[in-house]
């Protein structure tokens, strides 16, 4: 069928601030690309399954504290150790729904004081470049109704209130594929706006190269 025909993957990212449904809906994407026939496997970031992403989970647990520069490298890092998976799997045709990306990573770290956002950007040059990017919009009074903060690293209102201001900035850039979809509509309605994009998107990419981030 059309949908397996020698056609590579799309490489769809999700990303918003804290509690926006990204976890959620990154699993229902999944799920309902297969049943509509497509092969689809979800991948999220920190993996903390790896070397590197341990160090980055006990840093984001607050059990070990590591120096700003060094996390955010380490963060990409985790990143990189997974590219020639990815880059195998989209060629073998499986669409990869990502769970937070190099955004995450650079609307954090330059949320701390003196780290610009180009800096930020540097390490994660390169990468596969996603096809889509659905941006989960959601203000922090609907998000907090979704429960209090955590207890991790990075989960203070003043702290989220910069990284959504860094996400608008990252967002202007326009030889990316945003896409803002409204997260605090029901679970539902979101997922079939995130549903529709992602497969006018599949069909897009089959015929094209996967980019390169930023580059
Ligand atoms: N980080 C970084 O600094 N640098 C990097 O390079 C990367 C990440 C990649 C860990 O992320 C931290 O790492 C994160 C950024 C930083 N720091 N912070 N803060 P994480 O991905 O592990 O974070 P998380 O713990 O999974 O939380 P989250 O991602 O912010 O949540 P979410 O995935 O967007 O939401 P959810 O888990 O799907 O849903 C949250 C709750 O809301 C849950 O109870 C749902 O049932 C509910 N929900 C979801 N959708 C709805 C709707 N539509 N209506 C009502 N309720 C809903
Ligand atoms: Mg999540």
């Amino acid at each position: 069928d059309w949908r397996m025909a020698g056609h590579r993957g799309a490489l769809i990212v999700l990303e918003g601030a804290d509690r926006a449904g990204k976890s959620t809906q990154a699993r229902r994407l999944v799920e309902a690309l297969r049943n509509q026939g497509y092969q689809a496997e979800g991948m999220r970031f920190p993996e903390r399954t790896t070397e590197i992403g341990r160090l980055v989970g006990s840093y984001l647990e607050k059990k070990s504290n590591i120096e700003d520069h060094t996390v955010h490298l380490l963060f990409s890092a985790n990143r990189w150790e997974h590219v020639p998976l990815i880059k195998e799997k989209l060629k073998s045709g499986i669409t990869l729904v990502v769970d937070r990306y190099a955004f995450s990573g650079v609307a954090f770290t330059s949320s701390k004081e003196n780290f610009s956002l180009h800096w930020c950007k540097q390490p994660d040059v390169g990468l596969p470049k996603p096809d889509l990017v659905v941006f989960l919009n959601i203000t922090p009074e609907e998000a907090s109704k979704r429960g209090d903060y955590g207890t991790e690293r990075y989960e203070t209102s003043d702290f989220q209130k910069k990284v959504q201001k860094r996400y608008a900035e990252l967002m202007d850039d326009k030889s990316l594929n945003w896409k803002v979809v409204d997260a605090a509509q029901s679970m539902e309605d979101v997922h079939n706006a995130i549903k529709q994009l992602s497969e006018a998107i599949i069909t897009e990419a089959r015929h094209q190269p996967v980019g390169k981030l930023w580059a």
